[in-house]
């Protein structure tokens, strides 16, 4: 019986996963390293430093540890000028009445996000309160794949993995919530997301009868 469900934030419950995907892209090419939508889905949900080892990886660059502060810091410094203007509009239709839902059933609601960014991102959308917890990277050590964000947010809520669904956009997010021991749902292309126990085109599309008999 599921007790809380646990939201991915960038590419679940808003569009900032395409904003991360510019910017990393925009980063990739002054650095003249091809980078596109197929190489971006091995960054999605990976932190920051993971993301850039990534990609230097894939143009074969390596760098200092100076070089590297100040390569996340461009990067992000362009992320910021994307999201500036983000507002409750930017809200993925179908959250609201999920949550209004989820509530309704006395289900807890947590996000568990890599982003240090998160804060900012869940008050521009006007919904930063809606949540019985948050986990962010501030909080955890170790990047999705590992669980350890999604057993954080379970564990501040106060319910057992076992019991709790995880959403993700993201590969390394839904090996997170499976190594969690929690269920996955998968938002996006099922054959990325072919880890998942169900995976919808979007949040929309989620069918909470279906969820909550998991
Ligand atoms: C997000 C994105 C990743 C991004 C990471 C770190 O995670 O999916 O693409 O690299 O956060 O973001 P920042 O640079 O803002 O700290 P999630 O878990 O919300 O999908
Ligand atoms: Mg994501």
């Amino acid at each position: 019986m599921i007790k809380a469900v646990i939201f991915d934030l960038d590419g679940v419950l808003t569009d900032t996963a395409h904003y991360h995907f510019q910017a990393w892209q925009a980063l990739a090419h002054s650095l003249g390293i091809a980078f596109n939508e197929q190489d971006n889905e091995q960054l999605k949900g990976v932190d920051r430093l993971g993301s850039l080892r990534l990609i230097l990886a894939k143009g074969q660059l390596s760098v200092d540890d100076a070089t590297e502060q100040q390569l996340m810091a461009q990067k992000n410094a362009h992320y910021l000028k994307l999201i500036a203007n983000m507002s409750e509009a930017d809200l993925f239709s179908g959250v609201r009445p999920l949550f209004t839902a989820l509530k309704q059933r006395g289900i807890k609601l947590a996000v568990a996000s890599a982003s240090k960014n998160a804060d900012f991102v869940l008050q521009r959308l006007g919904i930063y309160n809606e949540f019985d917890a948050i986990a962010d990277a501030a909080l955890v050590k170790a990047s999705k794949p590992d669980p350890e964000i999604f057993l954080q947010a379970a564990a501040r809520l106060g319910v057992a993995p076992a019991q709790c669904l995880g959403i993700e956009d993201a590969a390394a997010g839904v090996s997170a919530i499976n190594s969690a021991g929690m269920q996955a749902i998968g938002i996006g292309d099922a054959e990325v997301l072919h880890e998942a126990l169900r995976v919808y085109p979007n949040i929309e599309a989620l069918d909470i009868a279906t969820l909550l008999t998991l």
